[in-house]
């Protein structure tokens, strides 16, 4: 297979865990999914290190970092913590979601278990609300094809409307298809139609009122809608960062603090209002 760990990076350079450059030379990949679907077998295999963990300053939990060179370009891996949701319900879950929302990679790879599809998808519709450079990989195939299970790629890749790759991460198997498709995402070659759950139609006016308030205020922001949704929800995190101006300082998208009467977890006014 035509990657390499970067050999010629000093091993300092190779392994980190902070200061992940997000928008540098090197295209940032992140790897999210579900706990033990093989996150950090892809990882291992893709960068020839073998995952490392660390605190993450004010956490516990940590994300790990490596590189690789796949046809004469260097990649940036981010391992993330395994997450059932990005709800921000758990450290683990904060520290994918704050990566994928404010860090935003150049392309997230979702590794799916392929004998546990239904829980699985869960995650992927909330990543595809927040980011469309998506890439999914059904990884532990053999485990499926041993179970009797059988997984409709195509089909899968049409729903989801991003490539799906079938992967058996711990042989090695299918990770020149998994590359492949980074590398089109990353290139802009694919068309991506990512696919997205529906508002509620009680929601609906609600949602819209809230998605161009937030993009009038952090313009050219990716996921005001997936923002406006964790508003509604009362996220915590999440109305902090759009009050402070914190959003756009942290996603680049400017913008300005949201004035004193916007969104406020504890005020239900402008969805209940509206919706
Ligand atoms: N049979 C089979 N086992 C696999 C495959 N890929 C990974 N595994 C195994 O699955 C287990 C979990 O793999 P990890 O790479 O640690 O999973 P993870 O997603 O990083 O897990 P968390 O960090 O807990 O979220 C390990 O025992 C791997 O060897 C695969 O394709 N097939
Ligand atoms: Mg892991």
């Amino acid at each position: 297979m035509s990657k390499a760990a970067c050999k010629s990076c000093p091993e300092s350079d190779r392994q980190t865990i902070v200061g992940v450059e997000v928008g540098g030379k090197s295209p940032v990949i992140a790897l999210a999914g579900n706990p033990n679907t093989g996150k950090s077998t892809i990882f291992n295999a893709l960068t020839g290190l073998r995952q490392y963990t660390g605190n993450w300053p004010g956490k516990t939990v940590a994300r790990a970092s490596g590189h690789f060179v796949h046809n004469g370009r260097r990649y940036t891996l981010v391992d993330l913590p395994g997450t059932y949701s990005l709800l921000s319900a758990s450290v683990d879950e904060e520290i994918a979601r704050d990566f994928l929302l404010f860090d935003r990679p150049d392309c997230t790879v979702v590794v799916l278990d392929a004998t546990a599809l239904e829980r699985n998808l869960n995650l992927v519709l909330q990543v595809l609300e927040v980011t469309s450079r998506v890439v999914i990989c059904v990884n532990l195939m053999d485990e499926a094809k041993r179970r009797g299970i059988e997984v409709d790629i195509g089909e899968l890749q049409r729903e989801l409307g991003v490539p799906v790759v079938a992967t058996i991460a711990r042989k090695g198997k299918g990770l020149d298809d998994l590359l492949a498709a980074v590398e089109s995402v990353i290139a802009g070659r694919v068309a991506l139609k990512p696919r997205t759950a529906p508002t509620p139609t009680s929601l609906q006016e609600g949602v819209e009122k809230l998605v161009s308030m937030i993009q009038e205020m952090y313009p050219g922001l990716p996921n005001a809608r997936w923002i406006a949704y964790r508003l509604i929800e009362g996220d915590h995190r999440l109305t902090q960062a759009i009050e402070s101006g914190e959003l756009g300082t942290l996603t680049g998208a400017g913008g300005r603090p949201a004035p004193s009467t916007g969104a406020r977890s504890d005020d239900s006014a402008i969805v209940g209002g509206a919706a």
